[in-house]
């Protein structure tokens, strides 16, 4: 560590501009967005920096990215099932491969390529369609065949010795892994400097609503005045929704992950099994990053449990045996908003002026830019853009479902 990175560190970092800075809560904005998440703060970039709305507050209630942005796997991908979930995470990706650029800051997107193994006839059908419906989407993916997998990803034994040997797998090159942290603090310093004010430690405790329409939030540090409000939360999309009387389909589940202790690089393209329930990347730093489903159970916990950790350990096994004697440094639980279809829930809701971006599921993080640049587009023009017209909450009533459950890295 250098001299004066020590300095800086004993010193407070005075010498170091804060990448967005601390306001006093005005008592009136033009919008407000409920959620300091990527989801929340790419909307109030994209309103500034697009559409020249910048009288925005983000609110959020501990520190930015301390809910789902900061507990996830970081794993971007847009190989899913439906046409319209592969149009709409294919633009995300689009605007992940511009961001380091865009925000002039290393947000370390590294597209090392996604496969999905496949244990089962039903799956490997499963994985032909989704390749099918990406490929018609202009998205790279491709069903491939044991000997290419092990091409890909030499440490996977794709004999048929496993119990559960690999037949096949969806290979989408363009997927990856990011460091989500840094996608939160880019969108944070853009919109800051653009003139939206950043409150953290503010607890949105009420939403007003008079005649049908949004007029104000209550929150710890006081009350607001604002005819626009998003709710941008995960874990929370429903009981906000409520403040504002609007009734969401969602049911919140705790997914868990975990770290190992770092490793030499071996594992140089991201692993998924439905089948076994694993998700399995090693990060820049080494450390091999793993997930299961969501738990069985809905519930608003965020901590760990060992019977995951003995869950996943086995069935990491099942895949790498090689890493038996590997340690878990630490492990995480954050929430999911599930949907009836398995996809989210964008745009306008009865209320006036009351937005949602919610019931994102498992997979929400990925796609952070895309949601935010719509949502801002929602809020600007009063019209719902074409590519997430269909994930409208009045789809639930008209019986228009978007079903991603078959994209689902894990069973659910
Ligand atoms: O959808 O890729 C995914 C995912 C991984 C972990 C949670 N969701």
């Amino acid at each position: 560590m250098s001299i004066k990175l020590i300095r800086q560190a004993l010193n407070g970092n005075g010498r170091l501009p804060r990448m967005w800075r601390s306001h006093s809560l005005k008592d009136r904005y033009d919008a407000v967005i409920i959620g300091g998440g990527a989801h929340g703060l790419a909307c109030a970039y994209y309103l500034a920096c697009e559409h020249g709305i910048t009288d925005v507050a983000v609110l959020e209630k501990r520190y930015i990215g301390s809910g789902g942005s900061g507990r996830n796997t970081a794993i971007i991908r847009s190989n899913y099932l439906t046409p319209e979930g592969v149009r709409f995470y294919n633009e995300s990706v689009k605007l992940y491969e511009q961001m380091a650029t865009e925000l002039d800051f290393n947000v370390m997107f590294s597209q090392r390529g996604h496969l999905t193994l496949a244990h089962t006839d039903g799956a490997v059908n499963t994985m032909r369609r989704r390749a099918e419906v990406n490929r018609l989407e202009g998205v790279a993916s491709y069903l491939i065949r044991p000997d290419e997998i092990a091409r890909l990803c030499p440490c996977l034994d794709v004999s048929d010795h496993p119990r559960y040997p690999i037949l096949a797998a969806l290979y989408h090159p363009p997927g990856g892994i990011i460091r989500h942290d840094a996608v939160v603090w880019g969108y944070a310093h853009h919109a800051d400097v653009r003139g939206v004010h950043i409150h953290q430690q503010t607890e949105v405790t009420g939403v007003e609503v008079q005649n049908g329409k949004v007029t104000g939030v209550e929150t710890n540090r006081g009350r607001i005045k604002t005819g626009t409000v998003l709710n941008a939360t995960a874990g929370w999309g429903s009981t906000i929704a409520d403040m504002a009387g609007v009734k969401m389909p969602l049911t919140t589940f705790p997914l868990q992950a975990c770290v190992t202790e770092p490793l030499k690089p071996f594992l140089d393209v991201v692993v998924v099994s439905g089948s076994l329930h694993v998700y399995i990347s090693q990060s820049d730093r080494g450390e091999l990053v793993m997930g299961a489903s969501v738990d069985p159970f809905a519930s608003y916990s965020m901590e760990g449990s060992l019977s995951f950790l003995e869950g996943i350990a086995g069935h990491v096994l099942e895949l790498f045996p090689s890493l038996s004697q590997v340690r878990i440094l630490r492990q995480w639980a954050g929430l999911c908003d599930m949907s009836p279809d398995y996809s989210p829930i964008m745009g306008f809701t009865p209320v006036e002026g009351f937005l949602v971006d919610v019931g994102w599921g498992t997979y929400g993080f990925k796609a952070s830019p895309i949601c935010g640049k719509m949502l801002a587009e929602c809020i600007a023009t009063g019209r719902t853009p074409d590519l997430i017209a269909p994930f409208c909450l009045s789809r639930f009533e008209d019986g228009r479902l978007v079903g991603e459950k078959g994209a689902a890295s894990v069973g659910h």
